[in-house]
């Protein structure tokens, strides 16, 4: 009897991941396999995936958390981390014009942070001192009604970067696995833009 009982409260526990793995991965979804940075081509050894969904219907968090649910060789995804040139040139050699879709990445600005350019940090804590703003377009700009995370440019095939608002819409991520391991829930200190009457429209306009 005790082992019927175990084998339920088994069965019930995969029944449960099964359904998480479902809500988190959406049907359609596009993914590539990952790509190692190799320590021989003087890279980080890291690994790296181009994840394209479905549409643009995912937030920045709904991406932190789907790169966070994912591994590989056994370790957990974060939203990629871009902390030099040599990074920024091996992810473009990669992925090229497709990172200009609406790709996020793992940037954020801090709560009560200077705009358009200050408090920006990446998820994994590693020091900020590179980036690629698209400077064609004066990015950082904190358009609208606040843009604190980070995404590809979508302006051109250069693999520059825009600040983009939190609760904006993408199309997919760059994950990168290896050396962190971040926490599971959307950072609590990302300044995601405070509700007003016209924020329900905003949002809608930007899907
Ligand atoms: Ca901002
Ligand atoms: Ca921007």
């Amino acid at each position: 009897m005790k082992r019927e009982n175990g084998a339920k409260s088994l069965f019930g526990r995969v029944i449960r991941v099964l359904l998480v793995i479902s809500v988190l991965v959406p049907v359609g979804a596009g993914y590539a396999n990952p790509i190692q940075w190799t320590q021989e081509a003087g890279g980080n050894g890291h690994w790296y995936d181009l994840v394209q969904l479905d549409g643009r219907s995912y937030d920045w968090c709904y991406l932190y958390t789907l790169a966070r649910s994912l591994t590989h060789e056994s370790m957990p995804g974060y939203l990629t981390t871009i902390t030099s040139e040599a990074e920024q040139s091996w992810l473009f050699a990669q992925y090229g014009c497709e990172l200009s879709g609406y790709i996020a990445m793992g940037a954020y600005q801090l709560i009560g942070s200077s705009e358009p350019d200050g408090g920006w940090v990446w998820t994994t804590g590693e020091a900020w001192d590179h980036a690629n703003w698209d400077p064609g377009h004066s990015e950082p700009n904190n358009s609208g009604y606040g843009e604190n995370v980070g995404m590809f440019s979508i302006f051109g095939c250069d693999g520059e970067w825009n600040d983009y608002c939190p609760y904006c819409h993408m199309a997919g991520c760059v994950i990168e696995y290896g050396g962190h391991n971040v926490a599971t829930a959307c950072p609590d200190d990302l300044w995601i833009p405070t509700e007003d009457s016209s924020w329900g429209a905003i949002k809608k306009a930007y899907r």
